[in-house]
């Protein structure tokens, strides 16, 4: 019995070939089939192509879901769209300056969550899910799978010798990779798990990651390296374990997210230049706290709870507890996360440098939105690792609804 995916897929016909050039409808119809039991319909070294309109089932045939940025760009498996590995080396063309660390780095984050994913998928086989006993930084506890996770990201990451420092929502200090990553160009902040408390009901959780470029000029890395504002983020996005596992990421040049064909153990691209939708009427946010928070976030919830058809209201509330979980849905679907600041926390739960800002460059380049209610989070100058924010992020008309109650203004 052939069990390899790889194997199986070419024993029932399917090849493996070169992209060379999209299919278009100039070049002659020549031999195969387009459509889902066909391979590329553009192959090497005799480019050949189908009609598009034959092949609407196989994402190579006339699908706008083709990266361009994969024309040209090695072998891929029959039937399946590139591979992060492949998508990332073949956009590293497009910055001159790139000597392949920032590929590197991200292949260490994306091995990160295929194993954090494997690891969530046999939690309660593997003992991966309680907690240590100890509490972190934020005095929270600690899940195992919090510290085991962690502990993955600081070895891959600091074995690309392309990462100078760290920064875990799980530790305290600046983590220093060994002496040999000395000269490596990034700083990378991560949050391993976020959305701990969810792990032990097998509810969805991620990983959220924000790469800077370093400032300091060589050596190994310093606090000031991570302490940077979100707008120099060179790259940004997150990885969420749930009833699939995607990777969702942003260089600014656009969101694409992969989901991960977990027979194969490899992140596929299933869609380049994510786009929030303007407007929708869902909020997320832990309303069990509001009669705690100030005054403007108790009156903006109240008045979307509202019915008036005309502003699209009531909004419907939908709240998972994990960022990464609730911000995806958002993207997706459109409407705002809300994590406000209460009167005895005025800057909330969530971390700027670990949850807010990555989320928000990745907000922006979707077309959205991110603010503490009155800033956007891309300008806040962190002035320490684990420093906390209010939080507002989703479709843009949303965003600035929120703000409109900060500002006094009411919903205008
Ligand atoms: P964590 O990183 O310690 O897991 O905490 C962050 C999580 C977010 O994922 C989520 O949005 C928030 O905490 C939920 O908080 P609450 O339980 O107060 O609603
Ligand atoms: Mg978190």
């Amino acid at each position: 019995m052939i069990v390899d995916p790889l194997a199986r897929g070419l024993a029932a016909g399917l090849r493996l070939g070169r992209i060379v050039d999209h299919c278009n409808e100039t070049t002659p119809t020549v031999a195969g089939k387009c459509g889902r039991n066909a391979v590329f319909c553009c192959m090497a070294p005799n480019p050949v192509c189908n009609r598009h309109d034959q092949g609407r089932a196989g994402w190579l045939c006339g699908n706008p879901r083709i990266p361009k940025a994969a024309i040209g760009e090695g072998y891929i498996m029959a039937g399946m769209p590139p591979t992060l590995n492949q998508f990332i080396r073949a956009r590293q063309e497009d910055y001159p300056e790139a000597i392949g660390e920032f590929s590197q780095v991200m292949n260490a984050i994306a091995l990160g969550g295929k194993l954090i994913s494997r690891e969530i998928n046999l939690a309660g086989l593997v003992d991966a899910t309680g907690y240590t006993g100890r509490t972190n930084v934020q005095g929270e506890e600690v899940a195992r799978l919090d510290e085991w996770s962690n502990d993955l990201l600081v070895d891959l990451l600091g074995e690309t010798g392309c990462v100078c420092v760290m920064g875990s929502e799980e530790v305290e200090k600046p983590i220093v990779p060994p002496e040999s990553a000395s000269d490596g160009r990034y700083a990378v902040l991560f949050d391993p798990v976020d959305g701990s408390s969810n792990i032990d009901i097998a509810a969805p959780i991620g990983t959220i990651f924000s790469i800077q470029r370093r400032v300091t000029k060589s050596g190994l890395g310093h606090l000031e390296d991570l302490l940077q504002p979100g707008k120099n983020q060179a790259a940004a996005g997150y990885i969420l374990y749930g009833s699939s596992t995607m990777f969702v990421y942003t260089t600014g040049r656009g969101v694409h997210a992969f989901t991960l064909d977990p027979t194969m153990g490899e992140f596929h691209v299933t869609t380049e230049n994510l786009e929030f939708p303007e407007k929708s009427n869902v909020y997320s946010t832990n309303e069990g706290n509001a009669g705690t928070w100030l005054e403007p976030d108790v009156q903006w919830v109240e008045w979307i709870k509202q019915s008036d058809p005309g502003t699209d209201r009531p909004y419907s509330a939908r709240y998972i507890g994990a960022l990464v979980a609730d911000f995806h849905r958002i993207l997706l679907k459109g409407g705002i996360f809300a994590y406000p600041g209460n009167i005895a926390s005025p800057n909330g739960k969530l971390r700027l440098l670990y949850e807010c800002s990555p989320m928000a460059f990745i907000a922006e380049q979707a077309g959205g939105a991110a603010t503490n209610g009155t800033k956007r989070i891309l300008d806040i100058e962190p002035l320490e690792l684990h420093e906390r924010t209010p939080f507002y992020i989703g479709s843009s008309h949303e965003v600035e609804l929120i703000g409109r109650f900060h500002a006094g203004e009411g919903p205008g």
